[in-house]
């Protein structure tokens, strides 16, 4: 039978399924703090009890998007240091194993941010992509570092994360042009470095990210631009070691065109995939709170943390 979870969790949910929250790194964060939501809710009398709810939000919480793995990982991450032979001991364990993984999650992003800013030299112009929590500490490392910077910011169709990036590129003090998407390819002679974050990263070193990033990638090769990933570890996919793949969200079609005004030009199809594979041979680099890797090594560092089989958080 299906468990009622905690009115946080459906909430949290919701404003994943709806993008209120959305990135990689910040739903992780968010799927985290639901966990400890449902454990402070729970009225569970039995510790399987109290722990079937925690699954069940768990459930409930993947079910919200499928691309991002940070999702599964980080509630992995919360499972797997929950102890206690008491309702009160598991409930205690989780508030600490959430927080913990919190903290961590914003350690790792200003150690990718120190390791990104090194590739960055004072001058240097950058173009990015969506919306990156991990691709914005780069820049704010650089900035930190005394380098001043510009950025071709890209729109991003068609929910426009670009703005995002804008208002917080200037924010920072980089002087930030915004282009659509389409523009891309005539600027990329004026940068230095593509920047763009990521959803998953599979064992072969393909980079899932938002829809858009394989064509600015290619591009960027046939320009000599070098593009790098940044991206921490819990985007690491441990799906794919043992052959499975992404799946890539496709979201509503009305994100594209509006419904009323679609039968003006004739109601097409309408395919709205919400992320794309970047091959590893179109990525120079992967930056990641251990250091940078070519993609072809991540496997590597993707077998030492998470070992061959991960199972689903709800399975643990
Ligand atoms: C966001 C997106 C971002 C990655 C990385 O897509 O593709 O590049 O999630 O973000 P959406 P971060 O807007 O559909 O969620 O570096 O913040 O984890």
């Amino acid at each position: 039978p299906e468990r009622e979870v905690a009115e946080e969790v459906s909430r949290i949910a919701e404003d994943i399924d709806t993008m209120e929250i959305r990135g990689a790194a910040t739903i992780a964060d968010a799927a985290a703090r639901a966990l400890a939501a449902q454990a402070d809710a729970s009225e569970a009398e039995s510790p399987s009890a109290f722990l079937d709810e925690l699954r069940a939000a768990a459930r409930v919480l993947c079910d919200t998007r499928p691309t991002a793995v940070s999702l599964p990982n980080a509630l992995r991450y919360v499972f797997r240091d929950v102890r206690g032979a008491t309702v009160e001991e598991l409930r205690e364990s989780v508030r600490e194993s959430a927080d913990e993984f919190c903290e961590r999650l914003d350690t790792a992003q200003h150690d990718l941010g120190r390791v990104g800013a090194n590739r960055l030299r004072d001058g240097d112009t950058i173009m990015t992509h969506c919306h990156s929590t991990d691709v914005l500490a780069c820049v704010e490392g650089a900035v930190e570092q005394g380098k001043s910077l510009s950025a071709y910011v890209k729109e991003t169709r068609p929910r426009n994360q670009g703005h995002i990036t804008a208002e917080a590129l200037s924010e920072m003090g980089v002087d930030v042009t915004l282009i659509v998407d389409s523009a891309a390819r005539r600027y990329l002679n004026d940068v230095d470095h593509v920047l763009v974050g990521a959803d998953s990263i599979a064992a072969d070193g393909s980079v899932i990210n938002k829809i858009g990033t394989s064509g600015l990638a290619v591009n960027a090769r046939d320009r000599g631009t070098p593009i790098v990933c940044a991206a921490q570890t819990i985007k690491l996919h441990p799906g794919t070691l043992t052959g499975h793949t992404v799946e890539i969200e496709m979201r509503d079609e009305s994100e594209v065109i509006d419904p009323e005004t679609a039968s003006e030009i004739g109601d097409p199809e309408v395919l709205n995939p919400a992320f794309d594979v970047t091959p590893p041979r179109y990525v120079d680099a992967i930056i990641t709170e251990r250091g940078q890797f070519p993609p072809e090594s991540i496997v590597t560092l993707m077998r030492e943390l998470f070992g061959e089989s991960p199972i689903q958080p709800w399975e643990l």
